[in-house]
């Protein structure tokens, strides 16, 4: 490169880079870094009598045994989330998330989505190992007033998944107004294990999500250059859809299955008596062995089951659901229910991959700052393949978070998400990783400065995506593509 040109392009590259630093800290300084509560300007009238909405359970339209079809229709919505306002929402088959989809190990499933939306979108399972090209990844884009119609075998044990959009530069906002819903799978474990079982009565669904309130009650998704680069954060929290929600339970061991469905955030769930509690299950299903814990940490798009015994409770008892100090949802016992359940200790049985028969070691690393985040340092692109592997074989891929080598203030962590597969994290900063980590996955934490190691055997075929789960990185480009063959 002629010598001019190559400094002319080191300096522009610094003054933008000094113009994005100065807003970025500018911005932060005043109003914390998208702490909770902290918006004056913030109106907060939760609805009377606000009960926690449980999303429906979707009807199967097959009656066949071991064949499941739903219908999945993308629409606009309208939704009350403070008292007399609307907002201007999106949700399947209602105004703002989606039913939950249930079906069992074996199942072969259709399903039809059908988009009555005027832009494109696409309908990602995420969790699901299926092959490439029903996946539901950038390049399956359900165009308006279309259907799409993806089949597959539920190949993996019970596990709490989820489904949204992942359209390329527009997952961020299509999930924030509203497109997200649940996906479980029940096995032969699921049902032998002696843990709460009863949809919405104690086996309940929590979709967590952050959310920016206008004055009159609206969510519209404006990024400014604090929101690109540190991802969307609101300062209000809504669970399923509400704003301080209710909860009516028994007092017996309750199952709360919880998914980080926000953009950007990652909660520090607790109880506001410290209550000790277990988690079961964590992305891809359950774990070999109940935890014991306190406070449960989930990025964007992780989810864990937890077990929680209310069983010496007494009616008219609360207890709350926080996010480090900030209250999200009251567990009110209506109900005396002296029944003694042991939490189980053996859960399940999963067989550790075997370190001896990595095939291939792959590294990713993340860095850059907003918009200009990368991994490997490229930013996503269509037409290029950037990782080629071979079906089945074992694939250790250590993951690195560089994004604080720069020297900078900017602290961000980067859930890595990789699609089509559940891997086992097997090493987290050189050390073992925590008990809660060690059951399947398929997003994790990879905080400033961390190297996460995972191993993963891909046995589905076909063009699939990994990336940061912060949507605006995704969207800025965070993201590249494998192809299985
Ligand atoms: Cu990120």
């Amino acid at each position: 490169m002629n010598k001019n040109i190559k400094w002319y392009v080191i300096i522009s590259f610094s003054v933008i880079f000094l113009i994005a630093y100065a807003a970025y800290f500018f911005t932060d300084i005043g109003r914390g870094l998208g702490a909770l509560g902290d918006d004056d300007n913030r109106i907060e009238e939760p609805l009377d009598n606000n009960k926690l909405p449980i999303p429906p359970l979707l009807e199967d339209k097959n009656p066949e045994e071991g064949k499941a079809e739903f219908d999945l229709k993308v629409q606009y919505g309208k939704t009350e989330f403070i008292k007399g306002y609307e907002a201007n929402t999106l949700g399947y088959n209602g105004n703002y998330l989606g039913p939950v989809i249930r079906v069992n190990k074996g199942d072969d499933v259709k399903i039809n989505i059908n988009n009555t939306l005027d832009e494109p979108t696409t309908v990602h399972w995420h969790g699901l190992e299926v092959a490439g090209e029903m996946d539901g990844g950038p390049h399956q884009v359900v165009d308006p007033n279309t259907t799409w119609e993806p089949y597959f075998t539920i190949d993996q044990p019970a596990a709490t998944l989820w489904y949204h959009p992942h359209l390329l530069h527009k997952t961020g906002e299509q999930v924030y107004k509203g497109l997200a819903g649940l996906f479980y799978i029940n096995d032969e474990s699921s049902e032998r294990l002696d843990i709460p079982k009863e949809y919405g009565v104690n086996d309940i669904p929590l979709v967590i999500q952050d959310k920016r309130f206008t004055n009159n009650g609206n969510i519209p998704y404006d990024l400014d250059m604090r929101d690109i680069m540190n991802g969307f954060l609101g300062d209000t929290v809504i669970i399923n859809g509400a704003l301080n929600p209710q909860l009516d339970v028994k007092s017996e061991v309750i199952r709360l299955r919880l998914l980080n469905g926000s953009n950007a955030r990652t909660y520090e769930f607790n109880f506001n008596e410290n209550n000790e509690f277990h988690q079961i299950a964590s992305d891809g299903g359950f774990l070999e062995e109940s935890v014991k814990m306190n406070v449960v940490s989930l990025a964007p798009a992780e989810r864990a089951e937890i077990l929680l015994d209310l069983s010496d409770y007494n009616v008219g008892d609360k207890i709350t659901l926080r996010d480090a100090n900030y209250n999200l949802m009251t567990i009110n016992i209506v109900e005396d229910n002296n029944k003694d359940i042991d939490i189980p200790k053996k859960l399940v049985e999963i067989d550790d991959y075997n370190k001896d028969e990595i095939v291939r070691s792959r590294e990713f690393v993340m860095s850059g700052m907003g918009p200009m985040v990368t991994i490997n340092g490229k930013q996503m692109n269509m037409d290029r393949i950037d990782e080629k592997l071979n079906l089945n074989e074992l694939e250790e891929w250590v993951i690195r978070n560089e994004s604080s080598g720069m020297g900078m203030m900017n602290s961000t962590p980067h859930p890595f998400h990789v699609h089509g597969v559940q891997f086992q994290v097997i090493e987290r900063d050189g050390g073992a990783p925590p008990l809660n980590e060690r059951g399947w996955k398929d997003t994790v934490m990879v905080d400033n400065g961390e190297e996460v190691k995972i191993l993963a055997k891909f046995r589905k075929k076909g063009l699939f995506m990994y990336h940061c789960h912060i949507l605006e990185h995704e969207d800025s480009g965070m993201m590249g593509q494998f192809l299985v063959e």
